[in-house]
């Protein structure tokens, strides 16, 4: 069973636990010392550094949130100066001011292993051809599977997303291995492919590292057919490092977390509790030895959950489940909770394709989900009661299973905008 660093990725849980707390007394120190937001923070809460000894002491510390990282614009929370900084990046800022992240050489180099980690768990080696459609620039995707990949020793096609057809071309062409980019992305490639009656049997493409957005199960089925592959899910955020703080193995039953670098617990979203394994709650990352911006506690908003039980694979860090989704995408709708991973179950479950949009609208007071999905090929008649009957079967299938009803609209192939990065699938007119 290959690995990118057996001795950490199959380690026992003490030496991992020692690294850990190792790790953590360091970077407490280097919090403390050097960002004097985290020193008010420790401070108030009467901590000094030498009061952490062990990773089981961190739950004594604050939490981090992202509107910390908005107050500190743009380099607040940056715990070195400028002469060690190698790499800014930032997130796409759609709900609100960017956040800017920093990087040292060593922060960039534990990224790329866990990248490397990533593209060794999906099968990869260093003779394989890595076609990296992920966006490249401020964005985490391109160049996080770029490094990665660079580490390995494989060969980076450094494609970055947009421009279909030419992807097409070159994973033809340029006989590329492994595909990287987002599931949606990697949807929209696939019905590409179909479209130029090219079978995925034609390419010789053999597995995709897909992440940066919340898909599901159905969805990893339908990109395996379509692109005739084994699709694997990749995690990360911006404010930790990008892709690679976790990723999957062939078991597929989590994602195998970088512990050694990025700490996870589950927390309850309202006590603030730690949570045990098995129980979903809110993901926080402590990024223990991390030098430009070492984050304590920070909540991610994602919801998911850890496992601990050996792995077929072999490896011994904690798993993370797919996440469902992050808790600031829940819509409410008549105070009823709806994940849009769930509507993208149902469309799934009930044989359509993932082409889908939510509109929430307000209406005399009341709030209204529509939800607009593109009919496959075999659905698209000209028969209007035959396609009313299909949105009927499909909006009573989404009351069952949301428990709130939704009005379906079924509308042409191609009709609905495709996603190169991730895909914006809902649309809250609520507060317009
Ligand atoms: O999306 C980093 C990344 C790039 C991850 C490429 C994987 C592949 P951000 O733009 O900062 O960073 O967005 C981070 O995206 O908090 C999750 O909500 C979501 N996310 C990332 N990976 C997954 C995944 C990159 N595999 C936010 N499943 C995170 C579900 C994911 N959601």
């Amino acid at each position: 069973m290959p690995y990118f660093n057996p001795e950490i990725e199959t380690a026992s849980r003490e030496t991992l636990h020692d690294l850990q707390s190792q790790r953590l007394r360091a970077m407490v120190r280097n919090c403390y010392d050097n960002v004097p937001f985290y020193k008010r923070k420790f401070d108030e809460a009467g901590i000094k550094p030498e009061d952490i000894q062990s990773i089981d002491d961190l739950t004594r510390l604050p939490f981090t949130v992202k509107q910390d990282l908005r107050d500190n614009y743009p380099y607040g929370l940056f715990a070195v100066g400028r002469d060690k900084l190698v790499r800014i990046h930032a997130s796409s800022g759609t709900t609100g001011k960017q956040t800017v992240v920093g990087y040292t050489q060593e922060d960039l180099d534990h990224w790329a292993e866990g990248a490397a980690r990533a593209i060794v768990a999906a099968g990869g080696t260093k003779e394989d051809f890595i076609h990296v459609s992920y966006g490249y620039g401020l964005f985490t995707g391109g160049l996080g599977l770029h490094d990665g990949a660079n580490m390995l020793g494989a060969t980076v096609i450094p494609v970055s997303s947009g421009n279909t057809n030419r992807q097409v071309q070159i994973l033809q062409d340029f006989q590329s291995d492994i595909l990287c980019c987002t599931p949606s992305y990697a949807m929209f490639i696939g019905e590409t492919l179909r479209e130029k009656g090219i079978g995925p049997d034609e390419i010789p493409l053999r597995a995709g590292i897909f992440g940066a957005e919340a898909w599901s199960e159905e969805m990893r089925r339908e990109i395996e057919k379509a692109l005739g592959i084994k699709a694997y899910d990749i995690y990360g955020l911006s404010e930790i490092a990008g892709p690679g703080v976790s990723y999957e193995c062939a078991e597929q039953t989590g994602m195998h977390v970088c512990e050694d670098y990025f700490y996870p617990e589950i927390i309850d979203p309202d006590t603030l509790e730690p949570l045990p394994d098995g129980e979903y709650g809110e993901l926080v990352f402590t990024c223990i030895g991390k030098e430009a911006l070492p984050l304590i506690r920070y909540r991610t908003r994602d919801i998911s959950c850890l496992t601990r039980e050996t792995c077929s694979c072999g490896r011994t860090l904690v798993k993370m489940k797919k996440p469902h989704g992050r808790s600031d995408d829940m819509l409410i709708i008549r105070g009823v909770n709806v994940f849009p991973s769930q509507v993208e179950y149902v469309i799934l479950q009930q044989g359509c394709e993932p082409n889908y949009q939510i509109l929430v609208e307000r209406q005399d007071n009341l709030d209204t989900m529509t939800v607009l999905i593109e009919m496959s090929e075999q659905m698209f008649s000209d028969e209007i009661s035959e396609i009313a009957a299909h949105e009927k079967r499909i909006s009573s299938a989404m009351l069952s299973i949301l428990g709130v009803g939704a009005r379906v609209r079924l509308v042409e192939p191609h009709a609905l905008p495709r996603s190169e990065g991730k895909a914006v699938r809902v649309i809250d007119k609520r507060n317009i």
